[in-house]
C-alpha cells in the first residue's frame, strides 16, 4: 500500500547556512503540503535511535554528531506519491551525483552534510513521522 505522506528533516547544515526558507519554497513549489512542522534539536539518543539502521556503518558516529550539532526543521509532507516524488526532489545522497535543480545539488555540501532527509519508504515515513510528532501535531 502506498501512502501520500513522507517525512523530512532540514539538517543542521541547511539551518546553519540560512537555507530554511529557500528549501521550504522548493518543497511548496513542487506541490507538497506541510501537514506537520517543528524547529527542534535532536539529542544524541534521538539521533542514535533515528539512524539505528546505520549503526554498523563506519560513518554512524559522524552522522550522529552532525545531526545533533544544531537545530533542524522536521516536517511531514503530503502529496500523491509523496515518498518517491520527494526523493526525486532532494536528489542523490551524494550531492556531487545529485541532478541539477534538486535540493541536495543546490544546498548540500557533502555526502555526510547533505541538507535534507527524505523517507525511503511508506513504512519508514510512518515510523519517522511518529518518532517526531504526536497525532495531534499532524494536520
Ligand atoms: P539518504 O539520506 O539519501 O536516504 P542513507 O539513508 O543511505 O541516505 O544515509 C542516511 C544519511 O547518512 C545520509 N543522509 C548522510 O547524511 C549519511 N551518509 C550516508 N552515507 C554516508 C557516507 N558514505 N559518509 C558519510 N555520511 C553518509
Amino acid at each position: 500500500m502506498t501512502t501520500n505522506r513522507t517525512f523530512t528533516m532540514l539538517k543542521p547544515d541547511a539551518v546553519e547556512n540560512g537555507h530554511i526558507g529557500a528549501i521550504l519554497d522548493k518543497i511548496n513549489a513542487a506541490g507538497f503540503k506541510i501537514v506537520a512542522m517543528k524547529y527542534t534539536q535532536l539529542s544524541t539518543r534521538d539521533a542514535q535511535a533515528f539512524y539505528a539502521v546505520h549503526s554498523e556503518r563506519p560513518f554512524y558516529g559522524e552522522l550522529v554528531e552532525f545531526m545533533t550539532r544544531g537545530p533542524i526543521v522536521a516536517a511531514v509532507l503530503e502529496k500523491d506519491n509523496a515518498v518517491e516524488d520527494f526523493r526525486a526532489l532532494i536528489g542523490a545522497t551524494n550531492p556531487a551525483e545529485a541532478a541539477d535543480g534538486t535540493i541536495r545539488k543546490m544546498f548540500a555540501t557533502s555526502m555526510g552534510e547533505n541538507a535534507v532527509h527524505g523517507s525511503d519508504s511508506d513504512e519508514n515515513a510512518t515510523i519517522e513521522a511518529s518518532f517526531h510528532f504526536s497525532g495531534r501535531e499532524i494536520f
